[in-house]
């Protein structure tokens, strides 16, 4: 194509980011958000975005939980970036499995969103709050997290899975008369200009959020020294330690979107919390603990030859590596302290009535 003269490859000269993104409307929303940030930072360089559908995008009649194919959203993308056909691709972070393929990293975890999920009612339950929703109203996720909490918390209600992108959600929401309301992330509705429909914002004590859930991540190859060091300006410290210690987590009780496990952080003081909790189908069963460790490390960052190291898929040069180190351990010693007390036998159960639904 003449015009496009830009050097591929590892060409020392400007050459043109070639950026992959799903095609929905969210994910093209949060891909022009990173491209936005990165051309604030890279004023020169140029940026193309390339659109594909995902396995996950087109079999929308299955509940997620259900496909059993970790990388539902990312396969194709991935394939892409193999294939030197894009450069770095924008996903939510709790749609990327926490061990990625080889050849992979996360090269940026943008300062996260609200990892709060929210309530959307049926325009005729506008006002109401999902306790004051009426007896057996029919409440649409196909989080198996979302709706085990949600059930322990709110027996007077059902929940009944409900599929397809953000924008046929609210469609059948608001269409049929199928559902009272909906559970979607607060900060999905927020990046589709969606807030007005923000009805109850659900908080840890009735719905701790998925590992991850409001960050963006940018996947990258993890030998392409060029973009991981044009992304890694991208990371917010804080939240790279807190998705660290999530992903941690979830990876050390190999729990994965097929069962229900929850997570809340923070930071404060240069401590990290990190509450977790696993739940059988019902919410009946549970486990629930709370670990801080101390993340205050100068700003040393110990640039070292071992230093692209991969916690649990993410690459952060740029955030002090003790700090990364005491998160992950934190991660992983919640999860030990809920293995002891029975996690496994109450994944193992939810992951078997689950197949066999
Ligand atoms: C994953 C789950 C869901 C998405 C499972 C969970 C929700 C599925 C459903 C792993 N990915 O959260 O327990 O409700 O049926 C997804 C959304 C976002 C990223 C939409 C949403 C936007 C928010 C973000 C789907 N992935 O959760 O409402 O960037 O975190």
């Amino acid at each position: 194509m003449p015009g496009d003269a830009a050097p591929k490859g590892n060409g020392q000269k400007m050459r043109v980011i070639r950026v992959g993104t799903r095609k929905s409307q969210l994910a093209r929303i949060q891909t022009d958000s990173v491209v936005a940030m990165l051309k604030a930072c890279y004023p020169g360089l140029q940026f193309e975005i390339i659109a594909m559908s995902t396995t996950g995008d087109k079999i929308l009649d299955t509940a997620l939980s259900k496909i059993g194919e970790k990388s539902l959203f990312t396969k194709e993308l991935e394939q892409a970036l193999e294939r030197n056909e894009v450069d770095l691709v924008v996903h939510s972070l709790k749609d990327l499995p926490t061990v990625l393929p080889p050849g992979f990293t996360i090269g940026a975890v943008c300062k996260r969103e609200s990892p709060y999920d929210a309530v959307v009612f049926h325009p005729k339950h506008a006002g109401k709050t999902l306790a004051t929703l009426p007896e057996k109203s029919v409440v649409g996720t196909s989080s198996l997290r979302r709706a085990a909490q949600l059930q322990r918390k709110f027996p007077h209600l059902e929940f009944k899975s409900i599929r397809g992108n953000l924008n046929t959600r609210l469609r059948k929401l608001d269409e049929l008369q199928e559902f009272s309301a909906i559970i979607l992330a607060a900060a999905g509705l927020q990046r589709m200009g969606w807030q007005s429909r923000l009805g109850q914002l659900l908080l840890p004590e009735d719905c701790m959020y998925a590992v991850g859930q409001g960050a963006l991540g940018v996947e990258v190859r993890a030998k392409d020294q060029q973009v991981l060091e044009l992304v890694s300006i991208l990371h917010d410290p804080e939240t790279v330690l807190r998705c660290i210690a999530e992903r941690a987590f979830l990876r050390h009780l190999e729990g994965g979107c097929s069962v229900p496990v929850a997570v809340h952080t923070a930071v404060q003081d240069g401590q990290l919390y990190l509450t977790g909790g696993v739940w059988s189908l019902d919410g009946s069963d549970s486990l629930r603990e709370t670990m801080q460790a101390s993340v205050r490390c100068a700003a040393q960052l110990e640039d070292g030859p071992d230093d692209d190291i991969q916690r649990v898929g993410i690459t952060a040069r740029n955030v002090p590596r003790p700090a990364q180190v005491a998160a992950e351990n934190l991660g992983i010693g919640l999860a030990t302290l809920l293995l002891g007390k029975g996690a496994r036998a109450i994944l193992d159960v939810a992951r078997q009535l689950n197949d066999a639904r």
